[in-house]
């Protein structure tokens, strides 16, 4: 069964699919274990993890060689976050064959232009494709997916750059038109009220995405009560945890004088090995070192 088959019988399986972002093939783990039903290769974590804004800065053989190693650590179907496109529509071609190719079960690419800003900054700077510019860059998308059930998710900034919810729903439309299986819908406000208006107004066909980071009230049982809406990403929640976890550690070590605090407040070393099957190096030793 492909990935991207398995991404969509998630989402008729369970009505909502639960997305949770990755930035390594280790987090990658982590979410799998845990139970979600897919991960999020966010552009914004992977930036993060570099040290680096989120404004085009990695290059697409960066954010693809990360995919591909995740995927090859999980079962987990990935969206991947491909941005613009990492250019035109003709970029845009290339870069759903290579993440396709790499084990990806969806794309999200954004109707923003290049490069872009990332989207919850206060204040950034939101410039938008033309609507048939940005027509084109799905139907490209489509065109280029081998597996026919590869998710072509469109995603509109309007909302983002602040030009209201009709515009937003004459972008959703026209993208639904150009042939996307899902359009995500992204919003900073502060609570859920402009997605929701959004959601109840929008009459396509096809299911909605949303990232609530920004409004984090949206919790499951609202997001299902307002029925379009299929799959959510957790969108940037892996690497704040990392960082609130090694925040607190490295604070705490220079403050204790030594480790002999936090080595009880962290996870054993016995658990990294486990993550990194340890057991199967043990299992290789005994079968072929001679
Ligand atoms: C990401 O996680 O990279 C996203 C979501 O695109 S956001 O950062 O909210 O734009
Ligand atoms: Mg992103």
């Amino acid at each position: 069964m492909s990935k991207g088959t398995r991404l969509r019988d998630r989402m008729t399986e369970t009505g909502l699919a639960h997305v949770m972002a990755a930035h390594s093939p280790l987090s990658a783990r982590l979410a799998e274990e845990a139970g979600f039903d897919g991960l999020w290769a966010s552009g914004f974590e992977f930036s993060a993890l570099h040290a680096l804004a989120d404004v085009s800065l990695i290059s697409m053989t960066q954010h693809l060689d990360m995919l591909r190693a995740m995927a090859d650590r999980v079962e987990l179907p990935i969206v991947a976050d491909i941005d613009t496109g990492f250019g035109n529509a003709v970029n845009v071609v290339h870069a759903v064959r290579q993440y396709e190719r790499a084990g990806a079960a969806a794309v999200v690419i954004e109707d923003k232009s290049f490069p872009k800003v990332t989207s919850l900054l206060a204040g950034g700077r939101q410039d938008l494709l033309r609507i048939e510019e940005f027509q084109g860059k799905v139907a490209a998308a489509c065109a280029s997916r081998r597996d026919p059930e590869f998710i072509v998710i469109a995603r509109c900034e309007a909302l983002i750059a602040g030009l209201g919810q009709d515009e937003a729903l004459r972008r959703a439309a026209a993208y639904e038109e150009a042939g996307a299986d899902m359009i995500l819908i992204h919003s900073k406000e502060k609570t859920p009220d402009e997605v929701e208006s959004f959601v109840r107004a929008w009459k396509g066909k096809v299911p909605v995405v949303i990232v609530p980071t920004a409004y984090p009230e949206m919790t499951a049982e609202r997001i299902r009560a307002l029925g379009k809406i299929r799959m959510v990403i957790y969108g940037n929640h892996a690497i704040r945890a990392a960082v609130t976890a090694m925040q607190a550690t490295f604070a705490a070590i220079l403050k204790d004088g030594g480790i002999h605090n936090v080595h009880k407040q962290i996870v054993p070393v016995e658990e990294i090995f486990r993550l990194q099957d340890m057991d199967r190096v043990k299992e290789a030793e005994k079968r072929f070192l001679r």
